[in-house]
């Protein structure tokens, strides 16, 4: 019933429902150098280094800008390995995730 064809006497809504979307940002700060944003781009977010290069100066000139939209876990993942790498270079780099 809606679905894959095993459930019976269900609500067809039931299996469609649509999670949930997260936005991770990143913001902006005067110290993190523009080349490990942009290594953090591609490397999180699979963006090619022109699309990671346009994100991070979009960041840089209005404080805030979206790195990608995901599920729950998925976002907080994100959002965990780029402070961790962030941190482990000792940048002050912040990245939020935000319910869309
Ligand atoms: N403002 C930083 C600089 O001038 C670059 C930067 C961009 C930092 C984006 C963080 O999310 C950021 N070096």
């Amino acid at each position: 019933t809606g679905g894959t064809g095993t459930g019976v006497l269900t609500r067809p809504e039931a299996k469609t429902k649509k999670p949930s979307m997260y936005k991770v940002l990143l913001l902006n700060d005067d110290y993190t150098p523009m080349e490990f944003v942009v290594h953090v781009l591609q490397r999180f977010f699979r963006m090619t280094v022109e699309d990671a290069t346009q994100v991070m100066l979009h960041v840089h000139q209005k404080g805030v800008g979206i790195c990608g939209v995901f599920t729950y876990e998925v976002a907080e993942t994100k959002v965990n390995q780029v402070l961790s790498l962030a941190r482990q270079h000792e940048h002050p780099l912040q990245c939020t995730m935000e319910k869309e």
